[in-house]
């Protein structure tokens, strides 16, 4: 795959890279995307009829499951050569950060480190409640949700939901990183839910180099400087074999 030498060479220039991935990156590790028609028992449901506060409370059990389903399908995955690239682009790019929307891991999985996790992590267990993580592994196999063990509430995974606050610390570094960086690359992500979409606009306010990553276009395409069209596991790898041998021959 040719990419074009101005975007290795932004690539290869850049000081403070930052990347924001969505579930597009996952998607060739077999992760359904939220667009993606979901399988089988899930096909009638919308993810934002159960990605809510308010799901869980009309029926725990219900969003529960689905939950269950989408952490057996995980726990099957592994990372994609898109999830790897990212990790030898971090030697090629040093001071490379990588925030993610997706939930499922696959980053760390692969060898990404100090990644921040905007929407939290499937495999943590939190309290309703009062959202606090809680140790629940040997009880989270049934149809219910199992009771938090210090309040009875019934107890939720450790993701965020549409109308719920980000995790302050995440996301206020996440803040930080976009508006002091000098190149952003948005990979797999729709750039519809925000505030994580909005990263992106303060990564222009900062003159970063806007480069999205994605089969199709999104709301952020105009307003890229480089726009790659195709699958991340097929263009990242591509970016680092034209980022090496640009180092090789030292132009
Ligand atoms: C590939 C590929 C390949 C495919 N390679 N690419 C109106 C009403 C109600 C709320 C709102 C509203 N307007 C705005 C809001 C706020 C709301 C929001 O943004 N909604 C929009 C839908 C409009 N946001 C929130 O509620 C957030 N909180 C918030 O704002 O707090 C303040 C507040 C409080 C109270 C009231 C109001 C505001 C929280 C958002 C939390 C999002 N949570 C989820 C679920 C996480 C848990 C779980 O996994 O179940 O996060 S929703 C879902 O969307 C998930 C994702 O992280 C997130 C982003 O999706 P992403 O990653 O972009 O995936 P897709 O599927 O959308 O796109 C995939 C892309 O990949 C596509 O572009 C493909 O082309 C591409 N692709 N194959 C590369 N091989």
């Amino acid at each position: 795959m040719d990419l074009p030498p101005a975007l290795l060479g932004a690539i290869a220039a850049a000081r403070r890279p930052v990347v924001l991935s969505g579930a597009g990156m996952s998607a060739e590790s077999g992760v359904p995307t939220f667009r993606d028609a979901l399988d089988g028992l899930w096909s009638r449901y919308r993810p934002e009829e159960l990605a809510t506060p308010e799901a869980f409370a009309a029926d725990p059990g219900l969003v529960w499951r689905w939950y269950r389903w989408r952490r057996d399908l995980v726990a099957e995955a592994k990372p994609n050569p898109g999830h790897r690239a990212l990790v030898d682009l971090a030697g090629l790019a040093p001071g490379l950060r990588i925030i993610t929307q997706n939930v499922d891991g696959l980053h760390q999985d692969a060898g990404s480190t100090e990644v921040i996790e905007l929407h939290g992590n499937l495999f943590a267990d939190i309290c309703s409640r009062d959202r606090a993580p809680v140790s629940v592994s040997g009880e989270t196999a049934g149809d219910e949700p199992p009771a938090c063990p210090r309040c009875g509430a019934p107890v939720r995974p450790g993701v965020v939901w549409f109308g719920e606050f980000l995790p302050e610390a995440a996301f206020a570094e996440a803040r930080a990183l976009a508006a002091g960086c000098d190149l952003f690359l948005s990979i797999g992500t729709s750039s519809l839910v925000s505030p994580a979409a909005d990263l992106a606009w303060l990564a222009m306010n900062a003159d970063a180099t806007i480069v999205e990553i994605n089969p199709d276009r999104t709301p952020l395409t105009p307003h890229c400087d480089h726009v790659v069209t195709g699958p991340s596991g097929m263009v990242l790898p591509a970016l680092v074999d034209g980022l090496r041998e640009l180092h090789t021959t030292g132009d």
